[in-house]
């Protein structure tokens, strides 16, 4: 039969790579973001075997979303971002709740109400975490919090979930090359583009890559977590201030 895939954010990036990589291993996929252009042309890419589905994760009815779209062999919660570098004390409310209520409040509302279907099955849920999870980075201090809730979140998932069969991993990626810094910048597509210069950053195909991986392995077998960066990014030493 026929498997399906639920994959949040497939408009750019990782998701949209992640959604061409299930269609061409002949699964099925709905796949979700904000911007209906891009849906669309996403369609037009994929055909039949993506249904599109304008969603944002800042709240909506996703009991009706799991009704109407569930249910499925595999939820991807992709879908993500991270607000403007700045350490708390300088920064504005407004981009935090953007990234609290898109990372870690829909993601938790989205995951619950497709739960009933993804037990039915015997399925999986793959989030995307991040390296920012584990090594903390000045001005980053909401973005990696989000993301430590998605990789603990994906733990307990797990105990919950304990003998129903079901899957659940954390996917921790460092740099990849998508619109998640343009993003970051506001737009700003230059600052983007210095921030990658020269890393040779992992791409959206290699983030795909691993999530079919993971997704396909025999049904005995639970990847936990799975934490990778290009071979260029590695980590920084502790910081230490002597003077105040
Ligand atoms: P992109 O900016 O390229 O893609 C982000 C996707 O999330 C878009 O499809 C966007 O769709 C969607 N999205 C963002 N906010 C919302 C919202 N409120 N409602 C619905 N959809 C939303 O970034 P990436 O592909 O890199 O990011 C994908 C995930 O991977 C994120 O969770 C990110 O934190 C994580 N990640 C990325 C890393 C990187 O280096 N790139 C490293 C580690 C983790 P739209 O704007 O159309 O709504
Ligand atoms: C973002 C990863 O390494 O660009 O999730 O900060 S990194």
């Amino acid at each position: 039969m026929t498997k399906t895939a639920f994959i949040t954010g497939v408009t750019s990036g990782i998701g949209e790579a992640a959604a061409r990589r299930f269609v061409k291993g002949g699964w099925t996929v709905t796949g979700t973001g904000r911007r209906a252009d891009r849906l669309d042309r996403l369609k037009g890419e994929l055909g039949e075997a993506l249904t599109p589905l304008a969603l944002d994760m800042r709240g909506g009815d996703f009991d009706a979303v799991a009704r109407d779209h569930g249910p499925v062999d595999l939820l991807i919660n992709n879908a993500g971002l991270a607000p403007p570098m700045s350490d708390l004390q300088k920064a504005d409310q407004a981009p935090l709740d953007t990234v609290i209520d898109t990372n870690i409040a829909g993601l938790v509302s989205l995951t619950r109400a497709m739960l009933p279907g993804l037990i039915e099955r015997k399925g999986a849920v793959i989030n995307l975490s991040s390296v920012a999870a584990t090594y903390p980075y000045k001005g980053g201090a909401v973005y990696a919090g989000s993301k430590a809730f998605v990789r603990q979140f994906s733990f307990g998932l797990r105990c919950d979930l304990a003998g129903t069969g079901v899957r659940v991993t954390s996917i921790e990626p460092g740099m990849a090359e998508t619109e998640f810094t343009v993003v970051r910048n506001g737009g700003d597509q230059a600052a983007s583009d210095a921030f990658y210069a020269g890393t040779d950053p992992m791409t959206g195909e290699d983030i795909a890559e691993t999530l079919w991986w993971v997704a396909t392995l025999p049904p005995h077998l639970n990847i936990n977590a799975l934490e990778l960066m290009p071979v260029r990014q590695s980590w920084a030493g502790f910081a230490v201030t002597r003077e105040s």
